[in-house]
């Protein structure tokens, strides 16, 4: 059917009293080209990549020297994990990269996002490093630039030496300089073969998760006031490391971490919605983005706390603001705001019982997050370089007899958010570059292996890798540089 015929007709039955014109609108829409078969392009060095994380894949929890991570103790401590699973193996990657790094190559990725296993480099926490892992790094580093991969490099995705933990962990501020300690001595060896480095990656879910009775590593729930301090270590720490990385990196490096801005986006799309989001996420993000990109805590987040606010010197909050060279935001999910007239300013709706999610319940569907929340984060703070450094989704993924995994409901909620940062880079808003959580299957923390991230579904009896239907997807997006 033509366009124009439908067009006609309407305009013929519009005129008829018998049938609301609502109808006729709808129905001949349904026979106009489907707006999504258009690709929508991503500007031409737009960035594509997957991320991944060392406990979470590398396994040879023994191996080189390593000493242990709060991950081992609290996977192995019973009650803790999933069916009491432990990253003690997971995908082996650490003998396994090659292979891994094939699987990149065949879909395509400019760059790979991995992090660095603290314990593996300092094993007792402090003292002597452990030159035999700075080895095993560069072996893996050399085989990504033979496969023209860039290597962005987290250096503390959650493993915190247990050594430092035995001695209060991120509640003692001398982990901080630790911290900076270690990422200076890794960045002294791998500045030749490293350019892009994250200090560490989700403040809020180590933090707050592990030290305020969240359920991960190390299982602490701490008084207020203390976790309070543990915050302010953590974000201390991420800014002694960014000095600590500009002082030892001989070549040129380009320093940033990766945080899950605490989402908030507006219900409906006024100005009154978009400020009360904007006000949300400055308050919501208050002990972590909010003090790192401004230098102050907010008032109403010290007001709030009151004698639990913590304890800091004007030296500590110039630390912490350390201008960054770019912005990373692992996206998920996001929670709609409205504006209120409580003492706020803003209200965040509670989910309806009905609001869709992943195979993990936190991660509520809502691809919009994906636009609202860079925008903002550019908006409020006038960061100019973002990078997505994690997006992805969890599914009950089946392997079939065939072979293949057939990950619809991944495809769906990959081209949905993709088609939504799509419009935000459109928009102008500075992202340069996308990473996809995660390339394989792998050790989901507290979860164990019952939650399946993977654009490549593992076996982890085997070890053998299947690339899900959703690699192919994405391969098609990286190769064509657009989303339809
Ligand atoms: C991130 N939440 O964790 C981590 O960076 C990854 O290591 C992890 O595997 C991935 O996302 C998937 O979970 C999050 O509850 C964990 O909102 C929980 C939340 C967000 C991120």
């Amino acid at each position: 059917m033509n366009r124009r015929f439908f067009l006609k007709n309407a305009a013929a039955l519009a005129a008829s009293p018998l049938l609301p014109t609502t109808t006729l609108r709808a129905e001949s829409e349904k026979h106009l080209p489907a707006i999504a078969s258009q690709p929508r392009p991503f500007p031409p060095n737009f960035v594509w990549g997957t991320a991944t994380a060392a406990y979470q894949v590398e396994g040879a929890v023994h191996a080189g020297g390593r000493g242990l991570s709060i991950w081992d103790t609290f996977s192995h401590t019973p009650g803790k994990t999933f069916d009491g699973e432990t990253g003690d193996v997971a995908d082996d990657e650490y003998y396994l990269y090659p292979e891994d790094i094939r699987l990149m190559q065949r879909l395509g990725v400019r760059a790979f996002r991995f992090s660095i296993a603290w314990p593996r480099i300092f094993p007792h926490g402090t003292s002597k490093p452990n030159a035999v892992d700075i080895d095993h790094y560069k072996r893996v580093l050399d085989r990504l630039k033979e496969a023209n991969i860039v290597p962005v490099c987290t250096l503390c995705h959650w493993d915190l030496p247990q050594a430092l933990q035995d001695k209060g962990g991120w509640a003692n501020r001398d982990t901080s300089y630790a911290f900076a300690h270690y990422a200076g001595y890794v960045v002294s060896q791998l500045s030749d073969r490293i350019t892009y480095w994250m200090t560490m990656n989700e403040f809020d879910s180590f933090i707050d998760g592990g030290y305020g009775g969240g359920g991960m590593a190390p299982g602490l729930d701490l008084p207020l006031g203390q976790l309070v301090q543990a915050r302010q270590n953590a974000v201390l720490a991420h800014g002694l490391a960014v000095q600590a990385i500009r002082a030892s990196a001989h070549h040129p490096a380009k320093v940033g971490l990766a945080e899950d801005i605490s989402g908030a986006m507006p219900a409906i799309e006024d100005a009154a919605h978009i400020h009360a989001a904007e006000v949300a996420i400055r308050e919501r993000n208050a002990p972590y983005t909010t003090v790192i990109l401004e230098g102050r805590y907010t008032e109403q987040y010290l007001r709030k706390l009151g004698r639990n606010a913590p304890k800091f010197t004007a030296e500590d909050l110039r630390i912490i603001s350390q201008p960054l060279d770019f912005f990373g935001i692992n996206v998920y999910t996001t929670q709609e705001v409205i504006p209120s007239d409580n003492q706020e300013g803003y209200e965040f709706v509670p989910r309806p019982a009905t609001y869709p999610h992943a195979q993990s319940k936190w991660l509520f569907v809502n691809p919009q997050a994906i636009y609202w929340t860079p925008k903002l984060v550019a908006d409020i703070w006038g960061v100019k370089n973002i990078y997505i450094t994690e997006n992805g989704y969890s599914s009950a993924d089946v392997l079939r007899a065939d072979g293949q995994v057939l990950d619809t409901d991944r495809i769906m909620y990959l081209r949905n958010y993709l088609l939504q940062l799509q419009r935000a880079v459109s928009e102008g808003v500075p992202v340069h570059g996308y990473f996809l959580w995660s390339l394989l299957d792998n050790f989901e923390w507290a979860h164990g292996y019952s939650q399946r991230f993977g654009i490549t579904y593992v076996d982890f009896k085997t070890q053998v890798r299947t690339p899900k239907l959703s690699s192919d997807f994405y391969r098609r997006v990286i190769a064509e540089n657009a989303v339809g």
